[in-house]
């Protein structure tokens, strides 16, 4: 193991997140080892991709898996699992593929999937609204077509807070065959312990993590090697904590590669970004930069994991993404539907002043443009997320984004007013809610009706 005072993020490519604060007293001590009483430390578990899913149909365009979603205790939790682990198995796929996930249901309650931020035909979408789940004991069988690259998620959308707080989630990969191959990829899932208990008891309970998950594991190391470029793609499947990374090299986000790569993201409950990571020689750790649920905080930054490079290898050059930059389309100035996010952790969250299930469903035309304007007054953050279609940021505050921004997630900030431009392309009874998962169960969501 790397003696903390050896990490540093002083390498030459992307370093990720906080350097360890080397001058203050806030490290942890490291004793003075003796010949005789001097144990080895125990070393980290290695930071690896979560297995991916076997393919059952040997046609190259079908992707086919069988998911069994079943008790499976870990991090010490009588939790869940798919196939018997945490993450679930990732699914890679490539742009056009047909998708056919057998679900069989082992949970003793039922469940459901649902494809996040995959724009699936309704009966697929595994949630909604006056859908039925899958029940105990049954099976059932998604399909349907990858359209979209990058990188999402699957995971329940009943019984949702403590369904995937106790394991239930995976990510699934949709490759663009045009897009360079680099060297290696790793797949990270960032998740709480199981948060679920605490804030279910009492409201009033911050349900943020102080500690976090990667895949499954408590500070693990990755040990990529030096020289290597590594395409990072990772997923913040946690209840209601907020990973935040300053100092990186940031490809992508929810719905693929960006038109010009960024320095730092915050993911916020269901989204995911990607790096590239030039890895160099230097060890470091990546910690998450201080974040609430009220934003940035002077909290001590939160260890996520460390980096132990091997061998003795400068940072590799940058890879030519095919970026393509475009502005963010200009805003048409009227508003077809507004979003007010109120309430309190004591008291309750609404949208509209309306707490689920007692929601009357917004209704729009297939096929219109719907500018959304969404306003948060409440005392948090809340991720706006909508199923089925994707939206354009078209400003916050009234700013535009530097680049266009497609997203399915987007972190609406305390007293941010947000505008979006949806294009209503698929029909269905389309959920809309908060993805701080105590929130949304609490009533935070509502239906984007496109008929
Ligand atoms: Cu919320």
């Amino acid at each position: 193991m790397i003696p903390l005072a050896l990490l540093g993020c002083t390498g030459p490519g992307p370093t990720p997140a906080t350097p360890v604060d080397t001058d203050t007293d806030t490290e942890v001590p490291s004793p003075t080892p003796t010949a005789d009483t001097a144990a080895p430390a125990p070393e980290a578990p290695t930071l690896l991709s979560p297995a991916e899913a076997l393919d059952l149909d040997p046609a190259p365009d079908v992707l086919h898996v069988s998911l069994v979603a079943a008790p499976h205790t870990w991090d010490g939790v009588d939790g869940y699992a798919y196939n018997n682990q945490v993450p679930g198995p990732t699914l890679r796929a490539r742009v056009g593929d047909t998708l056919v996930v057998d679900l069989d249901n082992q949970l003793g309650m039922p469940t459901s999937i649902h494809w996040h931020g995959v724009d699936v035909p309704f009966a697929m979408d595994g949630a909604g609204w006056q859908v039925s789940p899958v029940g105990a004991g049954e099976t059932f069988t998604y399909t349907f077509t990858l359209e979209q690259a990058g990188t999402f998620w699957y995971h329940p959308h009943f019984d949702t807070e403590h369904q995937v707080d106790l394991g239930l989630y995976g990510v699934l990969i949709v490759e663009d065959p045009a897009e360079p191959v680099v060297d290696s990829e790793l797949v990270v899932v960032f998740d709480g312990p199981a948060e679920v208990a605490a804030s279910e008891e009492d409201p009033t309970v911050d349900p943020t993590p102080t500690t976090w998950l990667v895949n499954g594991l408590r500070e693990p190391a990755w040990r990529p090697n030096a020289g290597e470029t590594v395409r990072v793609r990772m997923l913040n499947a946690s209840n209601a904590g907020y990973v935040a990374l300053d100092d990186v090299r940031v490809i992508a986000r929810d719905r693929g590669l960006l038109g010009a790569p960024d320095a730092a993201v915050v993911l916020a409950p269901g989204d995911r970004a990607e790096l590239e990571w030039a890895v160099d020689a230097t060890p470091l750790a990546v910690d998450a930069v201080p974040w609430s649920l009220a934003g940035p905080t002077v909290n001590p930054a939160v260890p996520l994991f460390t980096v132990e490079p091997v061998g003795a290898s400068e940072a590799p050059e940058p890879v030519a993404w095919p970026f393509s930059p475009a502005g963010p389309t200009a805003d048409p100035g009227h508003t077809d539907l507004r979003y007010t996010f109120t309430g309190s952790a004591a008291a309750g969250w609404e949208i509209n002043g309306q707490t689920w299930p007692a929601i009357a469903p917004d209704v729009v035309s297939l096929g219109s443009e719907i500018i959304l304007e969404i306003r948060n007054p409440s005392p948090a953050h809340h991720p706006f997320h909508l199923h089925g279609m994707a939206f354009e940021v078209l400003s916050i505050d009234g700013v535009p984004p530097a680049q266009r921004l497609t997203e399915d997630t987007l972190d609406i900030g305390v007293q941010e007013t947000v505008r979006l431009r949806i294009e209503a392309d698929n029909p269905g009874d389309w959920m809309i809610h908060c993805h701080i998962l105590p929130h949304a169960e609490d009533g935070m969501m509502t239906v984007f009706s496109v008929q």
